[in-house]
């Protein structure tokens, strides 16, 4: 998979992206990442990337030529990309999101900044508008550093089979259970006595019922679009 960023701040990207999980897909040859400031893509003596809106108000928006120049560049890079422009305004970034993009060839991501992009270029190279959450950014950088990660760890052999994604939250459409490891009783608190037994049957119904439970709890919203067998429903009435 090859992302390519399209930004005003790619030193915003610089370490983040050179380490952990998202290093080691580079390192294994399985994503590439380009950076890209928009501003190189100016033609006018002062570089200039913004402008005023139309019909008067505050702030100033992305002005399009220099991004609609950026995205007709970027694209002879990354063919048959999906073009993504991160924004509050956009769909809900969601672990669902995260699967149906990491099958696509390619992402180009356009990080919004200021109040805004000019509605033709969303219009004219936008296939997608994503936010990340209900709550305001100074700009799209971190929403794409978001959407990079998420996606990074779901393309196959980028993890390690001991960190695999399908036991992550929001695999199976639940929130993880709680988990504990050594030493047997800490600052008064005992390990859950079914995680001790050894029996493998009790530790995986004692695990699905506490992801159950807190699911309930939590992100009761969840359970609607979750995969439940009889026996967790039961559960949950109980
Ligand atoms: Cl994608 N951008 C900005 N600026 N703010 C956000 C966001 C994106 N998602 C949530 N808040």
């Amino acid at each position: 998979m090859r992302f390519d960023i399209l930004t005003l701040f790619p030193d915003m990207f610089r370490g983040p992206f050179d380490e952990s999980i998202i290093r080691r897909g580079q390192d294994k040859g399985l994503i590439q990442i380009g950076l890209h400031q928009i501003r190189d893509y100016t033609v006018d003596r002062h570089r200039t990337v913004d402008d005023t809106p139309y019909g008067g108000g505050a702030g100033m928006l992305m002005k399009p030529e220099p991004l609609a120049a950026a995205i007709e560049s970027v694209k002879q890079l990354n063919a048959d990309a999906t073009v993504l422009l991160t924004t509050p305004q956009g769909r809900p970034f969601t672990h669902t999101l995260a699967q149906e993009l990491s099958l696509k060839p390619g992402l180009i991501i356009l990080c919004g900044r200021y109040e805004g992009v000019d509605e033709r270029i969303h219009q004219h190279y936008v296939d997608h508008e994503i936010s990340i959450g209900d709550y305001v950014l100074s700009g799209g950088e971190l929403a794409a550093m978001v959407l990079v990660d998420s996606v990074t760890r779901l393309i196959p052999g980028v993890l390690g089979s001991d960190e695999s994604a399908l036991t992550d939250s929001f695999g199976d459409g639940l929130l993880e259970y709680p988990q504990y490891t050594r030493p047997p009783e800490f600052n008064g608190l005992a390990v859950p006595a079914p995680l001790l037994s050894g029996n493998h049957a009790e530790i995986a119904k004692w695990r699905r019922e506490q992801a159950l439970r807190r699911t309930a709890e939590r992100r009761p919203d969840l359970l609607a679009h979750a995969a439940l067998s009889a026996a967790d429903r039961l559960f949950l009435r109980s």
